[in-house]
């Protein structure tokens, strides 16, 4: 059966642009989210996120009516569910578990629309087991219904978890050519859902069963996770050591079967620092290596926070006339990563705000890809980088974005998180 109508539960950073790359090849794309202003911004061919060209490709779609946006699912061929899996509440110290309730709800709302020979895919990144969990939730739902769990390649509803893989600020390139793992509870689901992705992807599409595919994405950012903490943990070694890390690295990697990843403040975003737990939550006692990269990726913020107050010592001894209040704190960047604007989860913001927090001085915040500091970070001023170099007497570097590659800096205390300058 083919897929005329494909629905996509969640329009956020990965299900928006997945409706579009749909839509884009002439499939209807019916878009779900229970956020009305999203809904209504989408339904005028304009976008509610981020991402480079993606609001051309959205409004070609909306305004060729290939694409349309609700808030009650409706029927359609194929569902794919893209709504987040964040932590559950826990004590500061405890494994972070994953919250599947807005899985739940996806589920809940799709069921009743569902009919025999639809296909519903996962693509949230979610712990071993949540597919099996997804299709559960549907079939208590429908008991009218058959799902693989029972029914195997029989069933009337395939199921299948396929992860998303794209790095933000190149989604539209990465959708098209990144493989894509399949997982699905049967043969024939996986098969099913290859036939679906193949509309638009051009990677290959390889074919495992739900569990490993789960897995599978949660391995890739874990992966990352340890190499980044690997790489920290050699800066803070170094930095006792008095060895520059960044020319070590650089030296090491020289090795042919040697790669190791670049240190700095911390890790950040909304996938490598999230991900890892997963796997660790559901297996506590032998997740020791991927547990720990989290710790010690967790704690370089602070790392940092004590460089700097170590720093301020020292400006006030070299200088005993002054007072903490004479000194300005500059710091470079606040995304999570270069050359974006996307603040959530970033160390470098962490780091600025406990030092706001801490210093009686001025902090000073630099970052060219904003125009208006979040209101959460309070005491500290967005400047320019030339009066920042002026007037600091600590540099901070947090992010290595290109604007600040392009300079030099020779006044101040300096401490450079990523070994630009
Ligand atoms: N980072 C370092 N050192 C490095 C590389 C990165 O400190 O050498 C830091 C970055 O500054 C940032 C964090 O790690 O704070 C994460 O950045 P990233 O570029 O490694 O990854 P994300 O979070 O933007 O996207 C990742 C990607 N996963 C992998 O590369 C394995 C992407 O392909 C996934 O689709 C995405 O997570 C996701 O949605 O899971």
């Amino acid at each position: 059966m083919s897929f005329e109508t494909i629905s996509v539960v969640g329009l956020g950073y990965i299900g928006l642009p997945t409706a579009a790359m749909f839509a884009s090849r002439k499939k209807k794309v019916i878009g779900v989210d229970v956020n009305q202003i999203a809904v209504d911004t989408i339904n005028q061919g304009k976008i509610h996120i981020v991402e480079p060209d993606l609001d051309m490709i959205v409004n070609a779609a909306v305004t060729e009516g290939y694409l349309k946006a609700v808030t009650r699912p409706e029927p359609a061929d194929a569902f794919l569910i893209a709504v987040p899996t964040p932590f559950l509440p826990c004590e500061e110290g405890d494994i972070p578990a994953p919250n599947l309730s807005y899985i739940q709800s996806a589920a809940k709302a799709i069921a009743p629309v569902l009919k025999k020979g639809d296909l519903v895919i996962l693509e949230s990144t979610s712990p071993v087991g949540a597919t099996e969990q997804l299709s559960a939730w549907l079939a208590e739902v429908r008991s009218d219904l058959s799902f693989p769990q029972t029914h195997g390649d029989n069933a009337d509803v395939n199921v299948a978890h396929c992860p998303e893989r794209v790095l933000p600020g190149q989604v539209v390139r990465e959708l098209v050519e990144n493989d894509r793992v399949i997982g699905g509870m049967s043969p024939r689901c996986s098969e099913r859902s290859v036939e679906l992705y193949k509309t638009f992807v051009l990677g290959e599409c390889v074919v495992t069963n739900a569990r490993t595919a789960e897995m599978a994405k949660l391995t890739e950012n874990s992966s990352r996770d340890v190499q980044i903490a690997f790489a920290n943990e050699l800066s803070i070694i170094c930095d006792k050591l008095d060895i520059n890390v960044w020319e070590l690295i650089a030296l090491a990697n020289r090795h042919p079967r040697v790669n190791i990843l670049q240190p700095g403040p911390g890790v950040g975003g909304h996938c490598i620092a999230v991900d890892p737990w997963f796997i660790v939550s559901k297996t506590p006692e032998e997740a020791k290596i991927i547990h720990t990269a989290r710790l010690v990726n967790d704690s370089k913020p602070e790392w940092v926070v004590n460089k700097i107050k170590l720093a301020v010592a020292d400006f006030l001894q070299a200088n005993p006339n002054k007072t903490a209040q004479d000194i300005t704190i500059a710091c470079y960047g606040l995304a999570f990563k270069p050359d974006i604007d996307d603040l959530r989860e970033s160390p470098a913001m962490g780091v600025t705000q406990k030092i706001a927090n801490m210093h009686a001085g001025r902090t000073i915040a630099i970052e060219p890809n904003i125009t208006k500091l979040p209101e959460k970070l309070t005491n500290v001023e967005l400047v320019d980088i030339k009066s920042a170099l002026v007037d600091a007497d600590i540099q901070v570097m947090l992010v290595d974005h290109k604007e600040f590659k392009e300079i030099s800096v020779n006044s101040g205390i300096v401490i450079d998180t990523k070994g630009i300058w």
